[in-house]
């Protein structure tokens, strides 16, 4: 993708309950009052066709295999990336409210191969920053509406939190910018310091692919 004046394309990843959705949806407004073109996805997006099985699913309406359900997030990503990609290309500051590393995280952390939970994202496109919002999983049990969807619970968290450390070791080692923020502390600090990452995103060079 050409790098002239194109919008960044930011993820904010976090477990369940860190505050992401608020986090992402500040950011958004703040950037939109200094003049920026932004445009906020959620994933999954539970609003098409894909979206809402995996939003039955979630709920625990209904059952799908481990492998199914995993594939069936990586379709919703793909069924947006062209979307995106044009509105990165029209110079749109892209956010993400999760991404393929959610995607990872969470099948692995059912037991699913590592690898294997990667390969369906490979080709989207590669963020210009990730930022991964960390609550100790105790924490986050205590917040409102915890416990209401599948994975909502401290065991499933803890292997979650375990697999965010082993992707920002090995996204870091291939040059991608994973940056792990503490997200216990006030929700105007945690937005200080997003802003802070998001200001030096570098938008002069091309965005590759996963
Ligand atoms: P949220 O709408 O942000 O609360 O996310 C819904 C839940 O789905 C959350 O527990 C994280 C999980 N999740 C998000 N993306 C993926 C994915 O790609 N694969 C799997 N297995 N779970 C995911």
């Amino acid at each position: 993708m050409s790098a002239q004046n194109r919008g960044s394309l930011v993820v904010i990843e976090g477990l369940d309950r860190s505050g992401k959705s608020t986090q992402c949806q500040i950011l958004m407004e703040k950037l939109q009052s200094k003049g920026k073109k932004v445009q906020l996805y959620k994933f999954p997006d539970r609003t098409t066709a894909i979206g809402k099985k995996i939003d039955a699913y979630l709920k625990e309406t209904s059952q799908l295999s481990d492998q199914v359900i995993h594939l069936l997030f990586s379709a919703n990503r793909w069924e947006l990336i062209e979307d995106i990609q044009s509105k990165i290309q029209s110079g749109v500051t892209c956010i993400l409210d999760r991404y393929a590393f959610s995607g990872i995280a969470f099948s692995a952390a059912k037991g699913l191969n590592w690898e294997w939970c990667k390969s369906p994202d490979r080709g989207l496109l590669r963020p210009d920053l990730v930022i991964f919002l960390h609550i100790s999983p105790e924490v986050a049990a205590k917040r409102g509406q915890y416990g209401e969807e599948r994975y909502e619970n401290i065991e499933m968290q803890k292997k979650v939190e375990k697999n965010f450390e082993r992707i920002e070791r090995e996204y870091t080692e291939e040059s991608l910018s994973f940056i792990t923020l503490d997200a216990s502390t006030s929700l105007e600090t945690v937005h200080s310091r997003i802003m802070n990452l998001v200001d030096q995103v570098d938008v002069s060079k091309a965005l590759e692919t996963l």
